[in-house]
C-alpha cells in the first residue's frame, strides 16, 4: 500500500494561524451589549422590574422619590412597532408596544414648578458600566428613544453616579426659560462629567458642563432617538439626535484626566446630578464601544419615513391630477 502523501503548504497553514488568532482576538475587541431595557410590560402597570435584553441580567429596579412621586410606569406610546438593529438591520424587537413614561409631580402641582426632583427613575449597579482598572481602554455609546411631556430644567435621561454626582450624566438645557415656574419651550441635549478625583465631592473637574448644539433641541413632543457616545482615547463625548451629530467636546484641562468611576449605579430618569424628567423612554441600550449612526437602534415607522410617505403619497396624487388635467387639455 502506498503511504498517503502528506505536504505542508505553509501559506495556507499561515493563513489558517491568522484566522485562529484573529477568531481568539475577536472576544476580547468585538462590540458587545452591556445593557437593553426594550420596556416590554402591560401599559398602565409600573416598572417595578425591568428586564434587561442584553443576555447580561442587568435587571432594573423603579423606584420614585420626592412629594407626590409615581413610580415609572409601561405606557402605550412607542416611536414604532419594529425596532431594528442598525440602519437596514435585522429586527431586534418586533412587537414594541409599550415604552416607560416618566413623571415629574412638581409639573402637576397646582402651582406648577419646572425643576423639581420629585419623579421616578429606574436603576441598576454592575461593574459592566466600567473599565476593569483605570488602564483598561473604557469606549461607549448610550441610546434611546426619548419624548418629552413637559420641559424640566436639567431633568436626567441617563447617568453612571459616583459620589456626590455622576461620573456621566446625560441630561437637559432648558431653552428659553430659567424661571422655575415657566416651562421652557425646548430642552437641549447636555452632559454633566463630575471628574474631580474620588476622594471630592467638589473641586478641579467637579460638575463639567458639555453642551449640545443647536441640533440637540428634542423637546417638541415628539419621539427622538438621541446617542452619546464616549472616546476614552481621546476623553471625547459625541451627542447625536435622530442619526445627526449634534455637537461634542472633551473633559476639560482640569482634573483627573479620564472619567472617575466608583462602582455607582447607572440610572435613568432622575437624580444623579439632575432633575426628574417628564416624558417617555424606550429601547434604552448601552454597549461597551463606539458605534456608528448605522449601528444605532432604528424604528420602523421613524419620524422621517412617515414625512417621506407623505410626501410620496402628494407627489402621486399631484402626479395623476396633473395627468388628468393634461387629458382635459
Ligand atoms: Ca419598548
Ligand atoms: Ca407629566
Ligand atoms: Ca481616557
Amino acid at each position: 500500500m502506498k503511504p498517503f502523501p502528506i505536504t505542508f503548504n505553509t501559506s495556507r497553514i499561515a493563513a489558517f494561524c491568522s484566522t485562529l488568532i484573529g477568531l481568539l482576538l475577536v472576544p476580547t475587541t468585538q462590540a458587545a451589549t452591556v445593557l437593553y431595557y426594550q420596556f416590554g410590560g402591560t401599559a398602565g402597570s409600573n416598572a417595578t422590574s425591568v428586564t434587561d435584553s442584553s443576555g447580561n441580567n442587568l435587571t432594573g429596579t423603579g423606584s420614585s422619590s420626592g412629594t407626590g412621586a409615581v413610580l415609572p410606569q409601561y405606557n402605550s406610546s412607542t416611536p414604532g412597532l419594529t425596532i431594528l438593529d442598525g440602519l437596514n438591520g435585522p429586527v431586534i424587537n418586533s412587537n414594541n408596544t409599550t415604552s416607560v413614561k416618566f413623571e415629574n409631580a412638581g409639573v402637576n402641582d397646582a402651582t406648577p414648578v419646572y425643576n423639581t426632583g420629585r419623579g421616578g427613575r429606574i436603576a441598576v449597579t454592575s461593574p459592566l458600566f466600567e473599565p476593569v482598572d483605570s488602564t483598561t481602554p473604557f469606549s461607549f455609546t448610550l441610546e434611546m428613544f426619548v419624548r418629552v411631556e413637559d420641559n424640566v430644567q436639567f431633568a436626567s435621561l441617563a447617568g453612571k453616579e459616583r459620589n456626590g454626582g455622576p461620573t456621566w450624566l446625560l441630561d437637559t438645557n432648558n431653552v428659553g426659560n430659567a424661571a422655575p415656574n415657566v416651562e421652557s419651550i425646548d430642552s437641549q441635549l447636555r452632559l454633566r462629567v463630575d471628574h474631580q478625583v474620588l476622594a471630592n465631592t467638589s473641586g478641579d473637574g467637579f460638575n463639567q458642563n458639555i453642551g449640545s448644539n443647536s441640533n440637540g433641541l428634542f423637546g417638541d413632543g415628539e419621539w427622538h432617538h438621541v446617542a452619546i457616545t464616549f472616546d476614552d482615547s481621546t476623553n471625547t463625548f459625541t451627542f447625536y439626535k435622530d442619526y445627526a451629530l449634534a455637537g461634542s467636546g472633551q473633559i476639560s484641562a482640569v482634573g483627573v484626566q479620564d472619567l472617575v468611576y466608583n462602582g455607582g449605579a447607572f440610572f435613568l430618569g432622575n437624580a444623579g446630578g439632575g432633575r426628574a424628567f417628564d416624558g417617555w423612554m424606550d429601547e434604552v441600550r448601552f454597549s461597551n464601544s463606539i458605534l456608528t449612526t448605522d449601528q444605532f437602534l432604528r424604528a420602523i415607522p421613524e419620524p422621517m419615513t412617515a414625512s417621506l410617505l407623505i410626501i410620496g403619497a402628494t407627489s402621486c396624487l399631484l402626479r395623476r391630477q396633473r395627468a388628468r388635467d393634461h387629458k382635459l387639455a
